[in-house]
């Protein structure tokens, strides 16, 4: 069988049935790219139609969230809960909050998700759900009504060995918190059913951290098989949410240099670096005081605001978009690669473009794909239910040698899984690879369900 032609033929079929989904075809397409030797080596994923079984959800539930605003009023939104994969485990992943949410980006992130957590060495499912609702502007009572409606649906169709939701963008502690609460006032039943608690009823210590350490710690890895470090390094964190201050934090604890950043108002390019100090107050007015990162320059006035600016155009030789996807394109590759970027690690999920990843990769410089870069919050996740199973706490340094651990292992395991199948040094291809093995011999096991 000529499987460019199998694989071209399946990827039209997916575009024809499903001609709106553009970021899930584009997932999809970047994982079927790379399977090339792996369906050429085992025609049994052929023969057992894996392929066309692993790009069907499970189930979706899409549902109705009314809710009345501090004015009275009733407003509606759009509740998804996308159980995409459960060969491995429970359906896992996270809850986004946020006015861009469809079917369609919800099926794309729970794709992802089912590869990822493939990756995390550990037993879990992929899933992604969250509504069209944005906690921008709303106030501490608008949220936990809106939450609470939100679970009274959702809530029939999660569980602690069914499906765990944690957060994602637009939803963080308060939002896991509202959610959580309702959750166990309709089940009476208190379970580690969400992850992403707060370690004093549940949560895991170091959850907030370990998705922005995880990829610091990922970008070290890749940096020592050429003999490199992060030290003295220049980088750049795209986002300032959970993910991207707890980058910046990790990279500077490395001893790297972080000299840019930005939120949804514009970036900011600070020469000196954003230390520690500064990194506390990016925080507060992040978490506490949801403000805009126009105020950095305020209190920091050596740094300049660059109103709705992004910060590829920043030189530096570390570079982690860790805002939405799609965020960094062609152009933007070019750019960093002109100013000497050495390394790309993604914290978001699919933040390069198909174009952009040609372009590092090209020019041979280190790129991982969110998928594993990324994993380290949902293997901390892992671990807050093992730690709920267990009903005992761990040490935040006891997570942290997991979290190093696990994010040694899948950065190992893309790279194995890269060169045994004539790929060396192609991260992106070995993370599709190990996460789809995996995930394909698990369902083959199982049989047709
Ligand atoms: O994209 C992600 O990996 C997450 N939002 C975290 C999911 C989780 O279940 O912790």
């Amino acid at each position: 069988m000529d499987i460019k032609q199998y694989t071209n033929d399946f990827l039209d079929r997916i575009i024809r049935r499903d001609p709106a989904q553009k970021v899930f075809q584009q997932a999809v397409k970047e994982v079927i790219g790379t399977l090339t030797p792996v369906l050429t080596q085992n025609p049994k994923y052929i023969q057992e139609k894996v392929l066309e079984r692993i790009v069907e959800p499970e189930r979706m539930i899409i549902f109705r969230v009314p809710w009345r605003d501090d004015k009275g009023e009733i407003q509606v939104n759009r509740g998804f809960r996308v159980q995409y994969n459960s060969a491995l485990g429970p359906y896992k992943g996270g809850i986004r909050f946020h006015e861009t949410v469809t079917a369609d980006s919800l099926k794309f992130l729970a794709f992802e998700q089912t590869f990822k957590n493939s990756l995390t060495t550990l037993p879990l499912g992929g899933g992604k759900g969250g509504s069209d609702f944005d906690t921008r502007g709303k106030s501490d009572n608008e949220v936990m009504r809106f939450c609470h409606s939100f679970i009274n649906e959702l809530y029939h169709h999660i569980g602690y060995h069914t499906d765990i939701p944690a957060g994602d963008l637009g939803c963080g502690a308060r939002e896991i918190g509202y959610m959580f609460g309702q959750y166990k006032k309709l089940t009476n039943d208190f379970t580690g059913a969400f992850t992403g608690k707060k370690p004093n009823w549940g949560g895991s210590l170091l959850r907030p951290e370990a998705t922005g350490y995880g990829v610091a710690y990922f970008a070290q890895n890749m940096l020592a098989t050429r003999g490199d470090g992060l030290k003295g390094k220049t980088a750049i964190v795209s986002g300032t949410g959970n993910v991207g201050t707890f980058a910046i934090e990790k990279l500077t604890q490395l001893g790297a240099k972080v000299v840019g950043c930005m939120d949804y108002d514009g970036s900011i390019y600070d020469k000196d670096g954003i230390d520690a100090e500064k990194l506390a107050f990016i925080k507060d007015l992040v978490f506490v005081r949801r403000g805009s990162l126009k105020e950095y320059v305020k209190k920091f006035p050596k740094a300049e605001f660059r109103p709705g600016k992004k910060t590829w155009d920043i030189p530096c030789q570390i570079a982690c978009p860790t805002a939405c996807e799609n965020e960094l394109h062609t152009e933007d590759a070019k750019l960093l690669l002109k100013n000497g970027c050495i390394c790309l690690t993604e914290g978001s999920n699919m933040p390069c473009t198909p174009g952009a990843i040609d372009a590092f990769q090209d020019a041979g410089i280190l790129y991982s794909p969110g998928k594993a870069s990324n994993a380290g919050g949902v293997a901390v996740s892992g671990l807050e239910m093992t730690q709920n199973s267990m009903r005992i706490y761990w040490t935040r340094e006891e997570v942290d040698q997991y979290l190093q651990k696990i994010m040694r292992d899948i950065h190992q395991n893309c790279l194995q899984a890269a060169e045994m199948f004539g790929l060396k040094g192609n991260y992106m291809a070995g993370a599709n690879i190990a996460g789809f093995i995996k995930i394909a011999d698990a369902m083959i096991d199982q049989g047709l369900v």
